[in-house]
């Protein structure tokens, strides 16, 4: 088989952003795995993001976490990307290691944390400034373990304060994006657990402010292409953090657990707008590579979403719509089915050597020697980030 111009096109304009933290080594809390050639700082991580863009031309740009990718000259760092041949993308920020923010932190009783709080924001939106980024992701930690242990209501009043406040820092290119999740680190509530409340949060904020849907954030068995569908259409749709699991935040290769389920989620972002020129959705990985090699989990991870585009590109909309609109209920499924299980790597190898691309990214990785040499070359130091 082979791609019609208008796949192609779509293909090519696809970008997914890699995390700087991927890089790192990270680990459950029983054991951090550390695997030789480790990036000790951003600018080790941005040189292997852009192996991994050199290799699959999919990777253009690189989240980073403040304060874990700390430097004194952001410009300089956007610089040095832009010599590497990626650019930065979204910033971060993180209120969950700093012994303040026990109790929350936007959401805290007491005025001084919150001030706190909501400067490091301000700090992160001085880091955006100054490397062009548009995106500020807020992943907010806070949260209760026991009922009655904190206001639920008091504490969403707050949020809305503080996040106004961060909202009306933002440049007017520059856009906040709020992130939800059920559970973690905190057990009875989070203060931000569900789309429905980012939604609420980010509509009251204004039109630059939108929903971060990360894969791994759901209870089991949540029928997440329905809340892409439903964000797509209301307009707020901002950003993907990719992953899979199995369990609860598992933060392991997108597609890995349930490609079904990838195919899923990107069909309703096909359906939605969502990979059109101009779209306003960014898509990005939020993964953590505890025993597998970091390069090529990552490279592993971007073909995955590629495959899963092109399998979803492939759904006969016409043909469906008919079926649907005529009530055909295992005609418009077996359209559906047939667009999964088509077999897209040959063709995408073909479209990787036209582009001058490695037909297989993963054995071109390896066959290049750069594992071996930033083994040999990174020795000493400590990483940045999770490990720190
Ligand atoms: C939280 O689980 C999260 O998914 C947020 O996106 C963070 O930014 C990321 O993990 C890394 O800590
Ligand atoms: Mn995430
Ligand atoms: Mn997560």
């Amino acid at each position: 088989m082979s791609f019609t111009p208008a796949l192609n096109e779509t293909l090519a304009r696809q970008a997914i952003e890699l995390p700087s933290w991927a890089f790192g080594n990270a680990g459950t809390r029983f054991k951090v795995f550390s695997t030789p050639g480790t990036p000790r700082t951003i600018q080790e991580k941005l040189a292997d993001a852009a192996q991994v863009n050199r290799l699959t031309g999919l990777a253009p740009s690189v989240a980073l976490h403040i304060p874990w990718d700390l430097v004194d000259d952001y410009g300089a760092l956007a610089a040095y990307a832009q010599d590497l041949g990626v650019r930065l993308g979204t910033v971060n920020s993180n209120t969950f290691q700093d012994d303040d923010y026990k109790l929350g932190s936007l959401t805290h009783v007491d005025p001084r944390i919150r001030r706190k709080a909501i400067d490091h924001h301000f700090a992160c939106i001085d880091v955006m400034d100054a490397t062009g980024s548009r995106d500020l992701k807020i992943w907010l930690p806070d949260g209760t373990n026991y009922p009655g242990q904190g206001d639920i209501r008091g504490r969403q009043d707050r949020l809305a304060d503080s996040l106004q406040q961060i909202y009306a820092r933002l440049g007017e290119h520059q856009r906040l994006v709020l992130e939800y999740k059920i559970f973690e680190p905190y057990f009875y509530t989070m203060d931000v657990p569900d789309w429905g409340t980012s939604y609420a949060h980010v509509t009251a904020l204004g039109e630059r402010a939108m929903v971060c849907l990360d894969t791994g954030h759901h209870a089991p068995s949540t029928n997440i292409e329905f809340i892409v569908a439903q964000l797509l259409r209301l307009g707020r749709l901002g950003s993907f953090d990719f992953n899979s699991r199995f369990y609860a935040d598992d933060d392991l290769i997108v597609g890995a657990a349930d490609p079904f389920q990838l195919f899923r989620i990107i069909a309703e972002v096909v359906r939605g707008g969502g990979l059109e020129a101009g779209s306003p959705v960014a898509f990005m990985l939020d993964q953590c590579h505890n025993i597998e090699d970091k390069i090529p989990g990552q490279i592993r991870s971007v073909l995955n979403v590629q495959e899963m585009t092109a399998r979803a590109l492939l759904i006969d909309q016409a043909a469906l719509r008919a079926a649907q609109d005529a009530g055909d209920v295992l005609g418009a499924n077996a359209i559906y089915m047939d667009a999964f299980y088509t077999d897209v790597r040959p063709a995408l190898a073909d479209w990787r050597e036209d582009r001058g691309l490695p037909r297989d990214p993963v054995a071109a990785y390896a066959a290049s020697g750069y594992a071996e040499r930033i083994a040999a070359d990174r020795v000493g130091g400590t990483q940045a980030g999770w490990g720190a």
